[in-house]
């Protein structure tokens, strides 16, 4: 479908525009924040539209939204394809952390603390794989990302 500009933005045959990026809080890389945070609204905007261009996530992917709440991250495995910004939203007032490797193997690609309620953190993978992750505050709190191609 070709795009129109229709005021300030180009119309894609559904209403649905992004968000004005939002500050995150916990935001330890604002580089990779911001760069989260478009992939996050271009990515809702595709959602949005998903029945003009055709393009639907692959069978058993997500948006990449995980929740943490009750000392558990949910949905684990989070199932994203390349690129797809995995976006982890703090549940409850105790801090917590998204930590990448297992418990006893931390292995440094990513390190995210979510300090209370509602704050957020943003990893993009580029690299199909199973990705464990934990937190390091809360033993037994452990989580995986599964990235498709
Ligand atoms: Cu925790």
């Amino acid at each position: 479908m070709e795009g129109r500009w229709s005021g300030d933005r180009i119309a894609w045959g559904c209403d649905i525009r992004p968000e004005p990026l939002r500050r995150t809080r916990a935001m330890n890389f604002p580089r990779i924040g911001v760069a989260a945070a478009f992939l996050v609204a271009a990515g809702l905007t595709l959602g949005g539209c998903s029945g003009s261009d055709g393009t639907e996530p692959a069978a058993g992917a997500g948006s990449g939204a995980v929740a943490i709440k009750s000392f558990a991250y949910s949905p684990s495995p989070a199932k994203v394809k390349v690129g797809t910004a995995v976006t982890w939203t703090n549940g409850e007032d105790i801090r917590h952390t998204v930590t990448s490797g297992k418990r006893n193997s931390t292995d440094g690609k990513f390190d995210l603390t979510l300090d209370a309620k509602d704050a957020t953190a943003t990893v993009t993978l580029d690299a199909p794989g199973t990705f464990p992750y934990h937190c390091a505050i809360h033993p037994g709190m452990d989580g995986v990302i599964e990235v498709s191609a």
